[in-house]
């Protein structure tokens, strides 16, 4: 069965490939590694305190929904934080994948009902207001998948 919105399969509502989080222990560094090796610009910088990372976004294309896929850089504000975990746990590197959408609270129910665990209840804020919710990974194939509706 394919897991792509359309009228007859499973309702997801996700239309991009919104960005990849990476967990890393230094943002600066991490920054200036995209900068100078690939030519990646920060599009946006902010800490989120609910999520604990201090965080930067990277923009790398436009996609045809209107949106954006970036990248998304992820330094811990403190050691009881997910990504702090899983630095102690796994080093740097690839955190989760992000999806996007044009309604959040809709997709996160439609995928909840194949049965996924949400983690949110209720959206929270994400980058730049955005609102966003997590997939658990051990029911994704390992992989920790975020839901996103930006905020615009
Ligand atoms: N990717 C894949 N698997 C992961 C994972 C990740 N990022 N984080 C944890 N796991 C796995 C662990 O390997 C572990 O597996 P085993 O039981 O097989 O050993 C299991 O999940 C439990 O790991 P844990 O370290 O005990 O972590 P918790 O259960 O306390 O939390 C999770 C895991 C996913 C529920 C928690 O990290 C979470 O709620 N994440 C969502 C919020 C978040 O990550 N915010 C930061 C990003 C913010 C943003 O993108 O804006
Ligand atoms: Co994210």
């Amino acid at each position: 069965m394919s897991n792509a919105p359309s009228p007859t399969g499973p309702f997801s509502g996700l239309t991009r490939l919104d960005h990849v989080g990476i967990a890393c222990r230094d943002l600066d560094a991490s920054i200036e590694f995209y900068r100078s090796t690939y030519g990646f610009e920060v599009e946006h910088e902010e800490v989120n305190e609910e999520q604990g990372v201090r965080e930067a976004m990277l923009r790398i294309n436009g996609t045809d929904d209107g949106g954006a896929t970036y990248l998304q850089l992820l330094e811990p504000t403190r050691e009881d934080s997910p990504v702090a975990k899983f630095l102690a746990r796994n080093g740097e590197g690839v955190h989760h994948l992000a999806f996007g959408t044009g309604d959040v609270a809709a997709s996160a129910a439609g995928i909840g009902e194949r049965g996924v665990r949400v983690l949110d209840s209720e959206p929270r804020t994400g980058t730049a207001g955005s609102r966003i919710v997590f997939l658990h990974p051990k029911d994704c194939g390992g992989v920790l998948t975020e839901l996103v509706q930006s905020a615009h």
